[in-house]
């Protein structure tokens, strides 16, 4: 196995519907076209497709969603993303989903966010933890070192629900108090992303701002385009973490340095997109070098056809870190995520435990 692939690792910025694999997609676009919803041959090459600007992103998510978006697809792909994750060893993910409503299929955001819960009870091939301690529905017991060494792969899945810049100031409330409602089952925090040129931040605020005051936490896709006025807007917020961070100039970078707020890095997105022109001028190594928090994250690693363990391997050739910086940065993410430390507890070990078997 590679090394990239053997060590452990966190996942905090992935879109359930950006992650999904390319043969599950033209399995269902078969379906569909076989039913004559869509024409086959029209979505084939889309969904085969390798580089994408940031419009054709968002255009292809359209056609994704009217792929996926009946209540057993939602569990199918739930099920077949995370079982994706663990097998190269993701220890910890944080999902992120849109909550959806779609009354042709009578589907509410609730019974969305149920089919994805049912995804992950669904999992056979690797032990999923997926609700927070104090829950009766948590399904596995704390671990201790015996069963780092014994016991089958486990991995420990958390959710954001997802906020899209499509919706108004009511929809965007009604995912909170959803997610509010679900903590039991593991929501843990509010994502807002979305077509990064469409929608307004002032739309969204009352509902952070909500989502805050109840304790939930908080990332935003920041700077995925330049926006002065909603990049500051966004910064003065102090999210728990901020995704992309790529259209900074001078000044706001000094202000997310001092700030603290760690950044979730995808480096093939923003390449694949153009957010940031070349992989040698990517904010990553400022950040890294200035110590600020960061985590290495694949976004849609369907979409980019990535995988954590590439993105590992990308940023080590490509920024010269060697295993042991790399191991070190795979590590400290466990210092943002939005679970509990009772989570934190356990991963710290896992990493112990890793860092002794490879030495
Ligand atoms: C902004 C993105 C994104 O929620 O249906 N999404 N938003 N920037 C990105 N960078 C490329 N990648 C994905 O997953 C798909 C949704 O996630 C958001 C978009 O709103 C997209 O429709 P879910 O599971």
């Amino acid at each position: 196995m590679e090394w990239w692939v053997s060590i452990p690792k966190i996942e905090l910025h992935a879109h359930l519907n950006g992650s999904i694999r390319d043969s599950t997609l033209l399995e269902l676009a078969r379906v569909l076209g076989e039913r004559g919803t869509i024409l086959f041959s029209d979505v084939e090459h889309v969904i085969r497709k390798n580089d994408r600007s940031l419009t054709e992103v968002f255009k292809l998510f359209d056609l994704i969603h009217i792929l996926t978006t009946d209540h057993s697809t939602v569990t199918r792909i739930t099920k077949e993303v995370v079982e994706d994750f663990a097998s190269e060893n993701v220890v910890y993910l944080e999902l992120r989903t849109t909550p959806k409503r779609k009354d042709s299929v009578g589907m509410s955001k609730r019974s969305y966010m149920e089919a994805v819960i049912e995804g992950l009870r669904a999992v056979s091939a690797v032990d999923v933890d997926f609700a927070p301690d104090n829950s009766q529905t948590r399904s596995f017991p704390s671990i201790d070192d015996t069963q780092i060494q014994t016991t089958r792969k486990k991995i420990y899945v958390r959710l954001l629900l997802s906020i899209d810049r499509r919706e108004s100031t009511e929809a965007a409330m009604e995912t909170i108090k959803l997610a509010l409602e679900m903590r039991h089952l593991g929501v843990v925090g509010i994502d807002l992303s979305g077509n990064p040129i469409v929608g307004e931040w002032s739309t969204f605020m009352p509902a952070l701002k909500f989502a805050r005051e109840q304790g939930l936490f908080i990332t935003l896709h920041c700077g995925e385009v330049p926006n002065r006025a909603e990049i500051n807007a966004m910064l003065d917020f102090l999210p728990q973490r901020i995704g992309h961070a790529c259209w900074l100039v001078e000044e706001e970078w000094r202000k997310l340095k001092s700030s603290k707020i760690p950044v979730e890095i995808c480096l093939t997105s923003n390449i694949t997109t153009a957010s940031v022109s070349s992989i040698d001028i990517h904010h990553f190594i400022d950040l890294y070098n200035s110590k600020h928090p960061l985590i290495l994250c694949t976004d849609d690693s369907g979409v980019f056809s990535t995988s954590l363990s590439r993105e590992y391997k990308l940023a080590s050739s490509a920024f010269g870190l060697g295993s042991t910086e790399m191991f070190q940065l795979a590590k400290t993410a466990i210092d943002f995520i939005f679970a509990d430390d009772g989570v934190k507890k356990d991963l710290i070990k896992i990493f112990e435990s890793a860092s002794e078997k490879l030495g």
